[in-house]
This record gives structure tokens, sequence and C-alpha cells, in this order.
């Protein structure tokens, strides 16, 4: 297929990427060795086969046992260095990706261990093949709002280092308003700030993040298309929704690709973006998203061209830097 292989190597951005979910079974496996941790899992293909879900929490179960194995800095540093060889790859040449602290320091895992693990990497495929990459503290929203406050607070060393906050974990039951006070403090700090909603959560929880948590972007925001005036909303205010399709269709929030809205969305005038989410969990990096596209909806050679351009213009990266590229 001409559109795929024409996808794969066009200079892409991606814009929602947990890199907790890009830990591959093979890593998982041999870390839980490393650190002597039991997982219910005997070998690589039971890992593989457990990934069957039924909605976002049966994922996140699955997604918090698997984070448990990434222990020491060198841990972290090879989930990071894994994942920036895949955008290599697909050439994804600048890439804004979340991490979830409280994954980690709820297991007494702090800031000093992951962090250096994480820049470590990125410094590397920076010098080595020219990587752009910034990064999301993202807050879950399960917990408190309190735990995200004190999360904030031990981040200040690392601030210099961290673009953006977001928020997420299971959705429903937790709106964004719940989060209001930490995201005022993290704006008074600088940073930008991105939210999940309207993944499986209804279009009221898209409206809270933007007029609540004043969030520059929305990752998932499949359903607006529930409310027609957020639709018209969306349109004018060009508010960027970082779309992932297989996650969607892993998670059951859509039954098939081809009931995906991603085309609707784009064809209204959304400003909308395509992303992995949790590559090793759904099935697939950022390429595999696009080729999914391709093969399951009516999708053309333009669409391809404004979701790519969409998703430099989404980013955080500087306008010298887009320049670059666009
Ligand atoms: C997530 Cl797909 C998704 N939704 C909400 N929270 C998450 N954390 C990691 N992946
Ligand atoms: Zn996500």
């Amino acid at each position: 297929n001409e559109l795929k292989k024409w996808v794969s190597v066009l200079p892409k951005v991606e814009l929602h990427l947990h890199i907790e979910g890009s830990l591959e079974p093979e890593l998982m496996m041999t870390l839980a060795k490393k650190h002597q941790i039991k997982l219910p899992y005997a070998n690589i293909e039971e890992v593989k086969s457990a990934y069957n879900f039924d909605n976002l929490q049966s994922f996140l179960d699955l997604y918090y046992l698997g984070a448990s194995v990434l222990k020491d800095e060198d841990d972290f540093y090879q989930l990071m260095w894994n994942y920036l060889l895949k955008c290599k790859e697909d050439n994804v040449v600048h890439v804004e990706i979340m991490f979830d602290p409280q994954t980690h320091t709820e297991r007494g895992i702090g800031f000093d261990v992951f962090m250096p693990g994480f820049k470590r990497a990125i410094q590397q495929a920076q010098q080595q093949w020219g990587q752009s990459c910034l990064l999301i503290m993202s807050f879950l929203r399960h917990l408190t709002e309190q735990s995200a406050i004190e999360t904030l607070q031990a981040s200040t060393a690392y601030l210099k280092d961290i673009i953006a906050v977001g928020l997420d974990s299971g959705e429903l039951g937790n709106p964004p308003e719940k989060f209001t006070q930490v995201f005022k403090m993290a704006k008074e700090l600088g940073l930008k700030r991105v939210a999940h909603a309207g993944e499986e959560g209804p279009a009221d929880y898209i409206w809270g993040a933007i007029n609540a948590l004043d969030v520059h972007r929305i990752d998932h925001g499949v359903r607006s298309i529930d409310d027609p005036q957020l639709i018209a909303h969306l349109i004018d205010s060009q508010h960027p929704l970082t779309v992932c399709p297989l996650s969607n269709t892993k998670l059951k929030v859509f039954d098939h690709m081809q009931e995906h809205n991603i085309l609707t969305l784009l064809d209204l005038g959304l400003m909308v973006t395509v992303n992995a989410d949790d590559p090793s969990y759904f099935g697939g990096y950022l390429n595999d998203n696009y080729h999914a596209l391709i093969d399951h909806l009516p999708i053309e050679k333009h669409h391809l061209e404004q979701l790519v351009k969409n998703s430099f213009n989404a980013s955080f990266m500087t306008t010298e830097h887009k320049q670059k590229w666009l």
C-alpha cells in the first residue's frame, strides 16, 4: 500500500504517549527476573494473551502491575531508550512523552530515580540523531488532589525538564474539577496543561478540562461528538484532540476501527491528531496507528497530511522549531 509506505517515512510528531505504556513484555520479564518480582505470567506469550481488555479499568490494572518491575535508574533509562529507538524507526521527529510519577512514588521510587534515567536516554537520542523530546508530568485522577499537589511539590528540582502537566487514569467518577487547584498551581509555575477527557467519560468532562483546568489540549476527546455545542466550540477554539485509534478499539471505546469517529471530527474541522497512547498494550506504535486508519477508514492523502500538520501545530515546540518542519 503506497499510502502506508508514504506515511511511514513522513516526519511526524507524537503528542499522547505514556512511557509506562511502552514497556514491552520482553523488558517486563527481564526486569521482573532482575528484581525477583513475581508476576502472574510464566512467559512472554502469557503476557501478550492477557492483553484483552473490556474497558479502561481492565487495562489500567495490568498497566500498573507491569510498571511494578521498574525499580532503578537504569530500568527507567532502558524503558525510555527503547521507546526513543521506535521514534527513530517511525520517523517521529518530535515527541511529548507523559510519565506518571505517582505510579512510582506510591511504591517508594522517587523523582531522583526515574528522572535521571529518562533524561539520560533523551540526551543520548538528541545527541545521536537529533531527537526532539519534551516531558509531560501526568497526575493520576483516581488519587486525591492533595496527592497531585504533593507530586507537583516533589517535582521542584525537575521543573525545568517538564513542559506541562497532564491528567490520566480512571476517568469515570473523577471529573476534571477535582484537580482545579493543582492545575492552577501548575499554571502559576509556568507549566502548560493537558488532560484526558471524553475517552470513557462524558462530553461534560471535556468542558470541565477546558473551563476548570484551562488546558491547551484534550487527550482523546472523542466523546465530544455527543455534544453539538462542544463540537462548535472545539471548531472555533481549535483546542487539539490527541486521538489514539488502536487504544480506542482495544478499550472498546469503539467496537471496530470502521466505527471510529476520527475522520468525522477531522472533516468537521476539529484540530485532530493521531497518537499511540500505550503502544505495547494496544498493539502498535505511531505508524501502526496511521496504518490502522488507512486499512479501515475511507481516509485520503489530504486527511493524512492534515493530521500530521495538526500534530506539529498542536505541539509545544517553539515557533522557530515548528518552522523548521512546516
Ligand atoms: C491511559 Cl488510555 C489511558 N487512559 C487513561 N489513563 C491512562 N494511563 C495510561 N494510559
Ligand atoms: Zn492516554
